[in-house]
């Protein structure tokens, strides 16, 4: 990208950060979207969560990929054009390429350029000769695929880590519809997503003794400083996780430690002590639950792992 049209679309973000911001504050009660917990040092954060000994995610996913990698290839099929939604770093798509039978192409998503360049320098240097072809979409939004498929290879979505889990139900049936549209005739979609489990694991996975998950959560104050000049007081807020056993999610709050004031985008937002600003959602699943949102989103189940301990389940869904 050249430096113009980099800054344009660091202005574009900021300007999408101070309108989603006014927007969340203004509401009652206050939430700001947790896609803005993703800045660079959000993203670092967030990377340090993945290993940490309470946050259960990511290796027993990894795990699950490791043990029925085999399984998972013999159902998808030999000649698959991958379709990875918001790559990270590469690691879990490497993973999937390594078990399936002759991939014919690795195709990330995301909307941000610099961090596809890196799940796709880690893949292109793991499998020399693999087409790798990087498609800058925001995949909360349509896209399209057309013209990108190898030959007549199936599209394989792959969305690990259980993110469709911040999504509310509304979104992830609408994600899944898109996916489906986007991936073409004869698409299968591999789904991570995390499981329905007792509270104490959950909200110390999202709560954990050395506090790297409340950093990342705080953050997204120092971000709202940084990129939109609001002046909140970073130790006037504690990062707060609860499992809402009702609505089958972890929450993640930001709780206001007195009564005080915030400037942001010309406007004073007042906060009670002990008043929360809802930061993020994190659903689980039980099974019969994924099915339904799979089912409304026009996927059915051919497949699904898990590990021993029952904590975490990769779906192979069928269009
Ligand atoms: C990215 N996403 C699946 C993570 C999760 O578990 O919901 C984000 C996260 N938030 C706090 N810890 C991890």
């Amino acid at each position: 990208m050249s430096t113009a049209l980099a800054r344009d679309a660091a202005a574009a973000q900021r300007a999408a950060l101070l309108a989603d911001a006014l927007a969340g504050l203004s509401a009652a009660p206050k939430t700001l979207p947790c896609k803005w917990l993703y800045d660079s040092e959000g993203a670092r954060l967030f990377e340090a969560i993945t290993r940490l000994p309470e946050y259960y995610p990511t290796r027993t996913e990894m795990r699950i990929l490791a043990e029925s990698g085999a399984a998972m290839a013999r159902a998808i099929g030999p000649g698959a054009a991958v379709v990875e939604f918001g790559p990270g770093d590469g690691v879990k798509g490497v993973q999937l390429l390594r078990a399936l039978d002759r991939p014919a192409a690795y195709l990330p998503v995301d909307i941000a350029p610099e961090w596809l360049e890196a799940a796709a320098a880690r893949v292109a240097a793991a499998f020399p000769g693999l087409p790798v072809r990087p498609v800058v979409a925001d995949f909360t939004e349509a896209f399209a695929l057309a013209g990108r498929a190898e030959g007549s290879a199936t599209h394989l979505g792959f969305f690990p880590g259980s993110t469709i889990g911040n999504f509310t139900p509304g979104e992830a049936v609408a994600f899944l519809a898109r996916a489906r549209r986007s991936l073409g005739t004869g698409a299968k979609l591999l789904l991570g997503a995390d499981l329905v489990k007792g509270r104490a694991v959950l909200e110390a996975a999202y709560d954990d003794a050395a506090g790297i998950t409340a950093a990342f959560n705080l953050n997204l104050l120092a971000r709202l400083n940084r990129e939109a000049g609001a002046d909140f007081a970073l130790d006037g807020f504690r990062h707060r996780a609860v499992w809402n056993a009702a609505r089958e999610r972890v929450e993640m709050h930001l709780v206001s430690q007195r009564a005080q004031s915030v400037r942001l985008g010309g406007r004073v937002f007042r906060f009670a002590a002990g008043e929360t600003i809802h930061t993020e959602n994190s659903h689980k699943y039980r099974p019969e639950r994924l099915r339904e949102l799979a089912a409304a989103g026009g996927w059915r189940e051919e497949a699904m792992w898990t590990d021993a301990e029952g904590l975490f389940s990769v779906w192979l869904l069928a269009a």
